[in-house]
């Protein structure tokens, strides 16, 4: 117990907790760069938060809601012009930070200083704050410590401009508060893409007006039966929002031509034979196909791409493209060839599954590689560029060993290791960080049900997946990342996580 400056009992065990080595501080992802200066700064009921120009008061004010319930204080966030006095936390923009993401943060005994070049990396400067402070801020209730911040300098930006994850809303489907708390765990690990993995044969989540029948029918089924789901316009357009105001994009995806049953069962002209086959509630793949031949298939394409590129601020629609084994690779390459031209009419750009590299590819198509080193080569030569979600590595639906409870094991059973220590520059051979725009790791649901299954699956794996895609490689080692994720042990329980806590990782 303290009062006051005067410990009654385990004083050594208080100065110690006092964080003054900034050096040794468990941020994930791992900073570029991190000077100390051994003494500390104290958010206090005089703390203000001070913006230096509008565009960054949203960033004051989403920091302002995380300190306010911990510490009971006022935090008041106020516009300022230039650098205030003292108990302050400044947040400015500067042409002196070079990169679009990158952030200084320096903290003396008498204030905090964040700054970037835009408002993004203000944000990024702002989560790694937070991680400065004790887990127990994240609880949302009142603290009874003391918030000190140790004093010295961070420099920082990613390596990687697309740091993502994709969350399969169509075999199981997860409404609007899920995908949201899937946002604001991603945004704590500077993750700045979502991937929304929107159609497949089980379900069809997204409202398209001038196709009714894909949500009314299409929407209605997911794997085991139960009831499905979709998204309203502003449904999506409220998580778009959401995700914005944590710098993440959402990148919506339709799969096709293969992985269509449910809009196939919507719409029977979609289908060559002018039959809609049954909902499908199982988990098998490659079994669908829109009619290539059909002129209607491409007035569907059309419109779908049309009414959801108008919804969508990101720069990319993802068409699938994955597993359509059931469409000659003539018709395959006819198909592909004609949506990206689709997508970009509508002022997009496109990704797809690696399979798109059999196709003509547009100059920015961009090619996800997940099954075939050798069709993202092709990519390659075809002059687009690459994002990398190897299965082997980047999959989050595979289980971590034999006895996970859920989760798949076709590509390998993936340990917290295995997802952590491998390089994008080194993976595959004639893939080098020119042609790499980034990592994201994919969670498919057949076997996920619900924010609990979400939660065990992606944490901590997710975590390694960001300092992939954050910290330069030659800055990571698994052995010491499993100590500062071991570290960050009481943020997952404060943040009330339910992530798997695996054998491999000295757990705090
Ligand atoms: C393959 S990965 C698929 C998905 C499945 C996943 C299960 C990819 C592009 N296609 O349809 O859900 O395996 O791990």
């Amino acid at each position: 117990t303290c009062i006051g400056l005067i410990c009654l009992t385990s004083c050594e065990f208080k100065k110690n907790a006092i964080p003054k080595d900034l050096a040794k501080q468990q941020i994930i992802p791992k900073p570029v760069s991190v000077t100390a200066t051994g003494s500390s700064f104290e958010i206090n009921s005089n703390t203000t938060i001070h913006y230096q120009d509008e565009e960054l008061q949203p960033i004051a004010n989403y920091l302002a809601e995380i300190l306010r319930p911990a510490t009971g204080f006022k935090i008041p966030v106020k516009v300022l012009s230039s650098k205030p006095s003292s108990d302050h936390i400044f947040l400015s923009l500067s042409d002196s930070i070079a990169t679009d993401e990158g952030y200084k943060l320096e903290t003396k005994e008498d204030g905090v200083l964040i700054k970037a070049k835009k408002p993004a990396g203000v944000f990024y400067g702002v989560q790694t704050l937070r991680q400065l402070l004790p887990a127990a801020i994240e609880k949302g209730t009142k603290m009874t410590d003391t918030l000190l911040v140790a004093t010295g300098t961070v420099i920082d930006n990613p390596s990687y401009g697309y740091r993502g994850a994709m969350l399969d809303v169509s075999r199981h489907f997860f409404g609007v508060d899920d995908v949201k708390r899937v946002i604001d765990l991603l945004s704590i690990y500077k993750m700045n893409r979502l991937h929304l993995h929107l159609s497949d044969d089980q379900g069809w989540r997204i409202e398209i007006k001038s196709w009714p029948k894909l949500t009314e029918i299409g929407g209605s089924s997911e794997v085991g039966g139960g009831e499905g789901g979709f998204y309203t316009q502003e449904q999506y357009k409220d998580i778009v929002k959401y995700a914005q105001d944590r710098f993440i994009t959402i990148v919506p995806e339709i799969d096709m031509p293969g992985h269509t049953n449910a809009a196939l069962a919507s719409y029977p002209e979609l289908n060559c034979d002018g039959k809609a086959p049954e909902l499908y509630h199982g988990t098998k793949v490659g079994f669908s196909t829109l009619c290539i031949e059909k002129e209607i298939t491409y007035k569907f394409v059309d419109d779908v791409i049309r009414e959801l590129a108008a919804i969508t601020p990101g720069e990319y629609i993802h068409i699938g493209g994955d597993e359509s084994h059931v469409t000659p690779i003539k018709d395959y390459i006819y198909f592909i060839n004609k949506a990206q031209k689709i997508v970009e009419k509508h002022g997009k750009k496109v990704l797809g599954w690696d399979e798109i590299a059999h196709s003509e590819l547009l100059p920015n198509t961009v090619v996800q590689y997940w099954a075939k080193g050798e069709n993202a080569l092709k990519g390659i030569e075809k002059g687009a560029k690459v994002l990398m979600s190897p299965s082997k590595k980047a999959y989050l639906d595979m289980k971590y060993d034999s006895i996970t409870r859920i989760g798949l094991h076709w590509a390998a059973y993936i340990e917290v290791d295995d997802a952590y220590d491998w390089n994008l520059e080194t993976y595959e051979e004639g893939i080098s960080k020119e042609n790499i725009i980034g990592v994201e790791g994919p969670l498919w649901t057949e076997t996920v049900e619900n924010m609990d299954d979400i939660e065990y699956l992606i944490f901590p794996r997710v975590l390694g997946l960001a300092e992939i895609g954050w910290t330069p490689t030659n800055q990571r080692n698994w052995e010491e990342y499993k100590v500062r994720l071991g570290n960050h042990k009481d943020r997952l329980e404060a943040l009330d996580i339910n992530y798997y806590p695996s054998k491999l990782v000295p757990w705090k």
